[in-house]
């Protein structure tokens, strides 16, 4: 059905397009708001998680934790804007509260909050100080509120709503604007609940938290702030993995509203939280430009996690991985070789929507046939013959999401060769970074070629479309040089690091940075020790070095014996599992080790039964008398099985026998891998100090060293809650 003109520019108008042009085609389907498309241009943002959580070494505090532990020496919330800023990060989300329900303002809602802490004597305010800091560093701030809170007594019941409407109101009232709200979808389990201890299931959130309420409150105190989650009552809802990346195709359209994704992701593989010995965790920043590809390049956002350390600040080695991907960002997108590019078009509506809109460089303006017509192409030739390796492509998302497969082709040598295949529907598109097809635009697609292609003659041809395509922008860019990072492996005593034709590698197994002087890399080679091992690629043509590759193995497990090899058989993609809950098994480890901590590294098949999400650790020397050293919970572990690691009392011990005591999915245990490390890697860490004080602790430490070693050999239990 066409409407009459007057009508279109009217609706136009609402939506934001200004002054709307006459013959524009009618909106198709839901579109966006105003508030929804500002929003996906914001792009990436960080996320901040920094609570109690970053004192325990856990990931969802229990609720019993001590307000005392939050006491941070140098935190400094204007220094983390400022980096954010500086890496071209558009806006930051704090967790005023997680899932401990400890609260980072001085709230009115609940006792258990930063007025308990001794950091500023109790009248801190985190939350006050990232909003201010975001504001100075001219980025927008947001806020991540859980409903689930496992320290309130009255959660699970009518009373706890009443706690989580008067945090909302009190966040969205004092802090300024709030760009986004997350409600996380972890809801209800164990907690300390005010004492109870105990298992509180809310049945259904969206009833429970009487979400359409909820949302019409945070409207109505802040209609421009974007809505996460909230039982799909938002405007965004999460992208399905924490590891950054959204599905492909991706659509906007549900229903009859438009909700976007945002793709979710820590930049450090220890978790959400910042942890005891993570700095060689980081994502490299090519691993961070796949993310970017896979979430902002499929239509979404990304929001990209950075956690402050017991100090305050931020990791250096987060920073650095952080402003290099930042810097590789800005490059790519600097220089757009198809800006003023002339083109020629199968069909456009009319001259304000022909092929040259394209390549404006304007977002608003659009090509577009006429109504009907689904499919159409447009040649554009650029000013001059030039070297490009990605594709970028936006639709005019106020008029609704529309087209559902591209095709892009290249002249060269005076032939026509696709370089973007077209995709068809049922076909699935994978996690393919580089290569993928063309299926949906929407706000952006940014398509990674699999090799760099020279031309000045391009043709986008819209394959199939729901209606007549609205396509704003087609960009030519170049992806900067990013040299990326080997990947280092040991099996049992042997070590191999992956082989790049390009580089050379260096690498070393003492723990130092590698350089262009260390070890160079000639093949597998053998290592028993437990030091970290660290490999960089280095360019041969100019020297430069890539970012450091760590693995901190531990106790090389080549000897060890037990009923569960494959829990100990350094292969990640292997586990072991038993068909019952409680589970447990037993490892000689053949000689006697000092064990300092231990880790847990879940199943990486993609399935989550069996996954231990209560733990308990026993160490022996004879194999005979056992003493408990550990228990607690594995967190998260559904949506981010990544590898979680507990420090323990220092002991001696030559067998360890680990327990699942209670498992995700059903009546089964599962491990893929568990590791014994020794003191070394992550004593200073542990007790969250800054280098400075580092040194001089260790001096003290090394003198007291013989009280110290009778205090580790009592084997005090360290209980995890
Ligand atoms: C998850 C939470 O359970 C994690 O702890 C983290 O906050 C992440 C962003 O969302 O669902």
């Amino acid at each position: 059905m066409t409407l009459p003109r007057f009508i279109r520019v009217l609706a136009l108008s609402a939506l934001g397009l200004g002054c709307a042009l006459a013959d524009q085609p009618a909106p198709y389907g839901p579109v966006p708001t105003k508030q929804q498309v500002d929003w996906l241009r914001m792009e990436w943002y960080a996320f901040v998680h920094f609570s109690l959580n970053t004192y325990t070494n856990k990931e969802w505090g229990y609720g019993d934790e001590s307000p005392t532990l939050f006491n941070p020496a140098r935190f400094n919330a204007q220094a983390i804007a400022d980096t954010f800023k500086q890496a071209g990060m558009t806006g930051m989300i704090y967790t005023a509260k997680h899932h401990d329900g400890w609260c980072a303002w001085p709230t009115r809602s609940t006792d258990h909050s930063i007025k308990k802490s001794p950091w500023k004597n109790g009248k801190g305010d985190v939350v006050k100080e990232f909003a201010e800091a975001c504001k100075k560093a001219g980025i927008k701030f947001g806020t991540y509120l859980s409903p689930w809170d496992r320290n309130c007594a009255e959660y699970g019941r009518d009373g706890y709503r009443k706690v989580y409407y008067k945090q909302i109101e009190e966040l969205l009232k004092n802090y300024g604007p709030i760009f986004e709200i997350w409600f996380d979808g972890a809801n209800g389990g164990d907690g300390y609940y005010g004492g109870a201890r105990e298992n509180r299931n809310i049945g259904n959130a969206d009833t429970y938290y009487d979400y359409a309420q909820v949302v019409k409150n945070i409207r109505r105190l802040q209609p421009d702030c974007i809505i996460w989650g909230a039982s799909q009552r938002g405007d965004v809802v999460w992208g399905g993995s924490e590891k950054g990346f959204v599905k492909y195709p991706l659509w906007n359209n549900k229903g009859k509203s438009w909700i976007s994704l945002e793709g979710d992701t820590p930049i450090n593989h220890a978790g959400w939280f910042w942890h005891p010995g993570q700095d060689g965790r980081v994502k490299s920043p090519d691993d961070l430009m796949k993310v970017y590809l896979s979430s902002v390049g499929r239509g979404a956002t990304l929001i990209l996690n950075v956690a402050p350390n017991r100090d305050g600040v931020l990791d250096a080695a987060d920073v650095e991985s952080l402003l290099t991907f930042g810097a590789a960002r800005q490059q790519l997108l600097a220089n757009d070789y198809a800006l003023g590019a002339k083109t020629r078009t199968s069909e456009s509506r009319s001259k304000e929507f022909d092929g040259s809109k394209l390549t404006d460089g304007d977002i608003e303006s659009f090509w577009c046939p006429k109504d009907g017509t689904k499919t159409g192409d447009v040649e554009i030739k650029l000013k001059k013959v030039s070297t490009f390796d990605v594709i970028r492509i936006r639709e005019q998302i106020r008029l609704g999401q529309r087209v559902e497969s591209f095709k892009v082709e290249a002249k060269v040598n005076g032939k026509w060769t696709t370089i973007i295949e077209p995709w068809s529907s049922g076909e699935e598109t994978g996690l393919n970074v580089r290569g993928g097809k063309g299926a949906t635009i929407g706000a952006q697609v940014l398509r990674w070629l699999p090799e760099p292609v020279t031309t000045d003659h391009l043709r986008l041809t819209i394959t199939s479309a729901k209606a007549c395509p609205c396509i704003s922008e087609f960009s030519v860019l170049r992806m900067p040089t990013m040299l990326p990072r080997p990947t280092i492996s040991r099996v049992g005593d042997k070590v191999t690091i992956t082989t790049n034709g390009s580089y050379d590698i260096h690498y070393t197994t003492d723990g130092s940075t590698p350089n262009a002087d260390s070890e160079k890399y000639k093949g597998e080679f053998t290592y028993d020790g437990h030091n970290a091992i660290k490999a960089v690629y280095v360019n041969p043509d100019d020297g430069s070095v890539g970012p450091v590759a760590t693995i901190n193995p531990g106790y090389s497990k080549a000897k060890w014996e037990s009923e569960a090899a494959a829990a100990h058989d350094d292969n990640p993609q292997t586990h072991w599992e038993k068909n019952s809950v409680p589970a447990s098994f037993v490892v000689d480890m053949k000689e006697s080790r000092q064990i300092a901590a231990f880790s847990y590294l879940p199943r990486q098949d993609g399935q989550t039964v069996g996954m231990t999400d209560q733990y308990k650790l026993e160490l022996s020397k004879d194999g005979k008398n056992w003493s408990e050293v550990a228990e607690g919970e594995f967190s998260n572990l559904r949506a981010n099985p990544v590898e979680l690691k507990v420090n323990i009392t220092p002991q001696d011990a030559r067998y360890f026998r680990f327990t699942s005591r209670r498992a995700l999915d059903g009546k089964a245990s599962s491990v893929a891998e568990i590791s014994m490390f020794p003191e070394e890697e992550s004593a200073n860490d542990k007790e969250g100090l800054s280098d400075k004080k580092k040194k001089g602790k260790k001096a003290k430490k090394d003198k007291k060293k013989g009280k110290k070693n009778k205090k580790g050999k009592k084997g005090k239990k360290n209980k995890n809650k």
